[in-house]
């Protein structure tokens, strides 16, 4: 625990409630969101996080992914629009696709980016050229999307996550990496990153302009302002293939609700760790599946929101 982090409990989030919808609102009330995720060798991963998105209650979802496989994922997922995207030969969504995506972002509330994604180049890219089409919007980059940030010349062994010509978001984006994927974007290593997971959190949203949500047992939300918010919880079991996408999933479904991208990282880390304390309870804390994750979100709303 850290002195200036705010413990996300139930107690915090009742005091910081959701948006809720009226009786008489329709679906575009709870926000549009626009996923643009999965490749060829992780189709699974988009699927993961559109099926969160609508379970944390968004009104409409529309699943941008790999072209090869997008019959696939709209066949398993028939509540989503999916838009086929041409493919670069490492797998990744070439830059063509910018400008269709740039149009979809435009009618979204949320736009979450990355999961599952290939070929690293193309995604920073491609992330590269569409964020200053999200103007307004706001914006989730996880795993692969996370990639315009990783230093040019790498590995180096700077102690400090400092360097003078970092990139900057021109508005705050929400990132959503592990201590992994924080350590090799801010040239770190994965120990320096878990021995002080605040301070580091917190440095990389002063320095890129995002709110930092750095995941593990321990997560910490760190905002550009210097706001700190700590989440203890959930099991071992959540530590598996595709957890990460349906908590980015669960994110970009609130934030299309209305919630400003602080509120979405805290109450979705804290709704997919209370669905790991369920499964855990009904399956055993090993052996849940990642896909079984999103289907506990509503009723645990029900109770909490
Ligand atoms: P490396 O290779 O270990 O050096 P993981 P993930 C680094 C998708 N998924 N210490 C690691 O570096 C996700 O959405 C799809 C140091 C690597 O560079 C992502 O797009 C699924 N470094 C992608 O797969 C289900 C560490 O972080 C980077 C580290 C990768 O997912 C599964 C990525 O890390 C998955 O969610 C450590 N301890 N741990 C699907 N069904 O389609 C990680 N890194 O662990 O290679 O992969 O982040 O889970
Ligand atoms: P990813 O690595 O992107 O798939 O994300 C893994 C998710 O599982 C994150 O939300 C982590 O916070 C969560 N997680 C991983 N290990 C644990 C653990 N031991 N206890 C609780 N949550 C965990
Ligand atoms: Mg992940």
């Amino acid at each position: 625990s850290h002195r200036d982090a705010i413990d996300i409990s139930l107690r915090t989030l009742r005091e910081w409630p959701l948006p809720m919808p009226t009786f008489d609102s329709d679906k575009e009330v709870r926000g549009h969101v626009l996923i643009v995720a999965g490749s060829r060798e992780m189709p699974g991963a988009a699927l993961l996080a559109a099926t969160a998105a609508l379970r944390a209650g968004a009104g409409k979802l529309t699943l941008a992914t790999a072209a090869g496989t997008a019959t696939h994922v709209a066949a398993a997922l028939p509540e989503a629009r999916v838009i086929a995207l041409a493919e670069t030969a490492g797998g990744g969504f070439s830059i063509e696709a910018a400008r269709k995506l740039g149009e979809l972002a435009h009618r979204a509330d949320a736009v979450l980016i990355g999961p599952g994604m290939q070929d690293e180049a193309a995604s920073a890219e491609l992330v590269r050229a569409l964020l200053p089409r999200c103007a307004g919007r706001k914006v989730i980059l996880d795993a692969g999307a996370m990639e315009l940030l990783r230093p040019p010349a790498e590995p180096h062994l700077l102690a400090e996550p400092v360097d003078s010509e970092h990139f900057r978001f021109s508005e705050p984006v929400l990132l959503t990496p592990h201590a992994g994927e924080l350590a090799h974007l801010c040239g770190l290593s994965r120990q320096a990153v878990q021995a002080e997971p605040h301070s580091v959190a917190q440095r990389c949203a002063a320095r890129w302009n995002a709110v930092v949500a750095l995941k593990g047992p321990l997560t910490v939300i760190a905002a550009p302002d210097g706001q700190l918010w700590e989440h203890m919880g959930g099991n071992i079991g959540l530590a598996i293939s595709g957890s990460g996408d349906a908590l980015a999933g669960i994110i970009a479904g609130l934030a299309a609700r209305g919630c400003v991208l602080e509120q979405a990282a805290a109450w979705g880390v804290a709704l997919h760790a209370a669905a790991g304390e369920q499964l855990a309870l009904r399956y055993g804390i090993l052996g849940y599946l990642a896909r079984e994750i999103s289907a506990e979100v509503p009723a645990l709303l029900r109770t909490l929101a």
